[in-house]
């Protein structure tokens, strides 16, 4: 007879070994979504969810960062969250302080660097310092990037980055002959993150299948995963077993794929 722990470490074997250790994903965003239906189940305050949330972000960093994933992304609070009741955005707010006091020394173990994208300015001063802290305490890790993206919209992402390609034309940095996709790839936030800007795969958690003004355009080729499983509940299981369904995917970005699964053109 299995007990609980015993079964889980199987599970998490099993779907590890199924994982082909030679086509991992370098980049992966996630979408961590579930979090007050998780605690709503529960009976507990909506919160209670966030909070093991950011649990769950700790473990799946970690796996994540030990399986050579290069960039992990989670969207931790976009621009549209600040329409939620106050408490619970006092709350949201709070987490990248207790993240970066409970988590940085981990993440510096691990050889992880934090970056974050979003509009800083508009978050309250003691999270600007956490996550201040967070960036300049990691950043000589060069092991996977942990990317925040943290009061975040993609559309906003997209407008400011034609504002600054607008100006770079009005004072002759940039011509507008120059203005393609990998110049534009660079203006957008992601932009910091080259090689890896786009995501493979894209994972949403709780069952819905939106994009919710993420990475839009930086989506244009991933590999999108929708599972049922609720964020504070996702495990490293659930990861590896994301990783597998990416991988049985035909990645063909429209050209054609040869023997190996290697795509001979993008
Ligand atoms: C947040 C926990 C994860 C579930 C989804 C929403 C709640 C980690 C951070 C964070 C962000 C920046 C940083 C360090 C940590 C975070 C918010 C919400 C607003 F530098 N988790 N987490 N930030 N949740």
């Amino acid at each position: 007879m299995f007990s609980n722990k015993k079964k889980k470490d199987s599970q998490e074997r099993s779907e590890k070994s199924a994982v082909d250790l030679q086509r991992i994903p370098e980049h992966i965003a996630i979408i961590m979504d579930g979090n007050g239906r998780w605690a709503q189940q529960r009976h507990l305050p909506r919160v209670a969810g966030h909070k093991q949330g950011m649990e769950v972000v700790e473990t799946i960093t970690k796996a994540a960062s030990k399986i050579g994933i290069k960039v992990l992304t989670l969207y931790a609070f976009s621009t549209e969250n600040w329409k939620r009741p106050l408490d619970e955005v006092n709350f949201l707010m709070d987490l990248p302080v207790k993240f970066f006091d409970r988590f940085v020394p981990e993440l510096i173990k691990h050889n992880v660097r934090v970056n974050v994208m979003g509009d800083e300015e508009q978050l309250p001063k003691k999270t600007q310092e956490a996550v201040n802290n967070a960036i300049e305490q990691t950043k000589d890790c060069d092991g996977m990037i942990l990317n925040f993206a943290l009061n975040y919209g993609s559309r906003t992402e997209i407008i400011a980055a034609v504002k600054n390609i607008a100006t770079d034309v009005k004072n002759d940095k940039v011509t507008t002959e120059q203005i393609d996709e990998d110049l534009f790839a660079k203006y957008l936030l992601t932009g910091q993150l080259t090689p890896y800007n786009d995501p493979d795969l894209l994972i949403r958690t709780s069952g819905e299948q939106r994009i919710s003004n993420f990475l839009l355009w930086q989506i244009a080729y991933s590999e999108l995963v929708f599972t049922d499983t609720f964020w504070p509940d996702y495990l490293p299981e659930n990861l590896y077993h994301d990783i597998v369904v990416f991988q049985q995917r035909d990645r063909r970005f429209g050209g054609i794929k040869t023997q190996k699964g290697e795509n001979e053109s993008k």
